[in-house]
């Protein structure tokens, strides 16, 4: 059964060029990839220890020693091999191959003889496997096996990791679900939901479909598995401070309530989104099978929720540090936002899936804005420091002298001890070809503007498209036909939200967009031949953006936005006290490309007004008066930030406002 009629392009059949996306993905193979490899060996001076590798050797009886790390540290080197997985489909590599074979090799040797695997509980508490299902993270962890084992087999078509996959979802299959005999238990951190599907897409075996959507329809079904659990352990929990973790409430996991009944996003971030990502998938098996769309309705409301909500400006997502969850409507906070890395890559999942069900340039627009802003900033331009949560306001004495800032770091970390998000953003940024578009026989959806060359087929015949742009930077985007024969098609193209006056020409002559324009995409229907262009102009003036008047932290004041990308100042740029600075809404900023940044990347140029702070002696407040210089600001893209000099950062800015 297919999901929906939509197919995405195998990575291999896409060759991204010189644009942002396409040098991010080159450093993933060329830096981040060796980097990570050596934090997960322990092999960074400095760095806070992984271990995970080492978990694997005693685990699989090669080495002696205590497991070390998160009790699902097991996931990093599984996200670390998806994305040596997907590098290898676009760039096959001996040596890398022979690395990832040799990881998989200790994989496969840790794992026990009735399909169980997990190196926390194989090496420290056997006897306690399954017991703790809602802080454990057993089935998370299984998760990230699958979805790698899925990657590499489809790149290398090697069977071994996907067998040990294969082994534990049947042993999972086995010990979960209503049957009488078996633990009607679901995950404390979804995961496995999304990972289950791609198996069934894989294998074909419909149980792994079945029990995915067991996992969720049983989420939040009196009586509560988590506290049946908790009783059952004799009210034990495993942190420390866990003894009563039913207490942190159900929302937490989102088992609140069952997952079809939930209207707004709650809980920790990214399990919220993973959870959705698989509720888009099983919607789609849905649809096409029992025409059953509740599953959709649900996720279109989770949806507006997060995305017109509880959504920083970059995308960010997950406001509170406390439990890294979702709070409420418009509560986000700029300077003690959590919005971690990968809270902002499972709402891309969750974008990417819902644009598979309904082809709207709404999912794509915000797919877009969290891997430009949100997501981006997670990793330094040089591939070897990482970001895990991402304020829109930094002020670095304030990070470190108070309590409800200390998550907050204003330069970016070699390695974590909870090292969830560097792998996250490699196994991402490795697959990005991926998400360029969408097509079937009858249309071409175009959803990300980047340079590469993508190969089709269709209804039999070969086509290619040639994107040559420098977009997000420039605003021209060139497509290129080859085709040997004629073809017909429509070329859906994506036109931006944030772009007020796209124009589209076909060989040199434009066309009328009224009319032809669905859900966001316009719909450029031709016999198309090869050598045939088409050209997108998207103007890309620098945007003062202001939040909804609900959102209390950013009244009065803006953010500049240029196209997907939403900037921020800095203190090397201009000084320090940024909060002293107010732009005027008549404010004309240059745009031009930087000549001394670590990246490429264009920078905006323009005035502002600084509160003059002379005449004030030692008095800490004083009657108003209103004294102002002028100054010439500089901004840059939010996701380069703390790339050079450490200091102060803010997104948005007060505005001079007038009556
Ligand atoms: O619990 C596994 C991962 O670690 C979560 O997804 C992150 O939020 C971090 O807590
Ligand atoms: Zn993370």
């Amino acid at each position: 059964m297919l999901k929906t009629n939509l197919k995405t392009v195998p990575l291999k059949d896409v060759r991204l060029g010189n644009g942002l996306l396409g040098r991010k993905n080159e450093l993933i193979r060329k830096e981040v990839l060796p980097y990570q490899w050596k934090a997960l060996n322990n092999e960074i001076p400095g760095a806070d220890q992984s271990s995970a590798v080492e978990n694997f050797r005693i685990a699989a009886g090669e080495a002696r020693g205590k497991f070390t790390g998160m009790v699902f540290q097991d996931s990093d080197l599984y996200k670390w091999l998806e994305a040596v997985a997907y590098t290898l489909a676009t760039h096959p590599e001996k040596e890398l191959e022979d690395l990832a074979d040799s990881a998989i090799d200790l994989i496969e040797k840790a794992q026990q003889p009735d399909g169980y695997l997990n190196t926390y509980f194989t090496i420290a508490e056997p006897e306690k496997r399954w017991t703790n299902l809602a802080e454990c993270h057993e089935l998370y962890c299984a998760g990230h096996l699958i979805e790698a084992a899925v990657a590499y087999y489809q790149a290398t078509g090697k069977r071994k990791l996907l067998d040990v996959a294969v082994r534990f979802a049947d042993h999972i299959d086995d010990k979960f679900g209503p049957d009488p005999g078996k633990l009607r238990g679901y995950p404390g951190h979804q995961e496995i939901e999304l990972a289950l599907v791609k198996l069934y897409e894989v294998t074909g075996e419909e149980r792994y479909l079945r029990l995915a959507r067991y996992f969720l329809e049983e989420r939040g079904r009196e009586p509560h598995y988590f506290d049946l659990e908790w009783e059952k352990r004799g009210r034990t929990g495993f942190w420390p401070s866990s003894g009563t973790e039913p207490d942190r409430g159900k929302e937490y996991f989102q088992a609140h309530k069952p997952v079809l009944d939930q209207e707004a996003a709650v809980g920790h971030a990214v399990r919220a989104l993973y959870m959705y990502s698989a509720m888009a998938d099983v919607a789609g098996y849905a649809l096409a099978g029992a025409g059953d769309g509740s599953w959709l309705a649900a996720c279109r409301k989770l949806w507006e929720n997060v995305t017109k909500k509880q959504m920083y400006i970059t995308g960010g997502v997950g406001s509170d540090v406390y439990s890294e969850a979702f709070t409420f409507d418009y509560d986000l906070p700029d300077d003690t936002a959590y919005a971690e890395t990968c809270a902002a890559i499972a709402l891309v999942f969750f974008a990417w899936r819902m644009l598979q069900l309904q082809p709207a340039a709404e999912y794509a627009d915000v797919m877009e804005r969290a891997l430009y802003n949100g997501v981006l900033s997670g990793m330094a331009e040089d591939g070897k420091s990482f970001f895990y949560v991402n304020p829109l306001a930094v002020h670095p004495e304030t990070c470190t002298r108070r309590y409800d800032h200390r998550h907050v770091k204003p330069v970016r970390q070699k390695w974590f001890g909870c090292a969830c998000c560097p792998p996250n953003l490699a196994r991402l940024f490795a697959s990005i070809g991926s998400y360029i578009y969408l097509y079937n026989n009858e249309r071409i959806y175009v959803n990300l503007y980047t340079s590469n060359t993508a190969r089709f087929r269709i209804n039999g015949r070969e086509v290619a498209l040639t994107q040559e742009t420098g977009y997000p930077w420039e605003e021209k985007v060139r497509i290129a036909i080859s085709s040997p024969e004629t073809t017909s098609f429509t070329l859906a193209l994506r036109l931006p939200g944030w772009c007020r006056r796209s124009a589209v020409s076909v060989n040199g002559e434009g066309i009328t967009l009224a009319g032809i324009t669905e859900n966001g995409y316009a719909l450029i229907d031709r016999e198309w031949k090869d050598g045939d262009t088409v050209e997108l102009a998207l103007p890309m003036p620098v945007e003062k953006m202001a939040a909804h008047p609900g959102l209390r932290e950013n009244a009065g004041k803006i953010a500049l936005q240029r196209g997907p990308v939403v900037y921020c100042l800095e203190e090397v740029d201009n000084g320090k006290d940024l909060h002293n600075l107010v732009i005027s809404p008549e404010a004309e900023f240059t745009a031009e490309f930087a000549d001394d940044f670590p990246g490429r990347v264009v920078v905006l140029k323009g005035e502002a007004f600084r509160t003059v702070e002379t005449g004030w002696g030692n008095e800490l407040y004083r009657p108003f008066s209103l004294r102002r210089e002028r100054v010439k600001i500089t901004a840059v893209p939010y996701y380069a930030w703390a790339n050079r000099r450490p200091g102060e950062m803010r997104v948005w800015l007060r505005v001079l406002e007038r009556e």
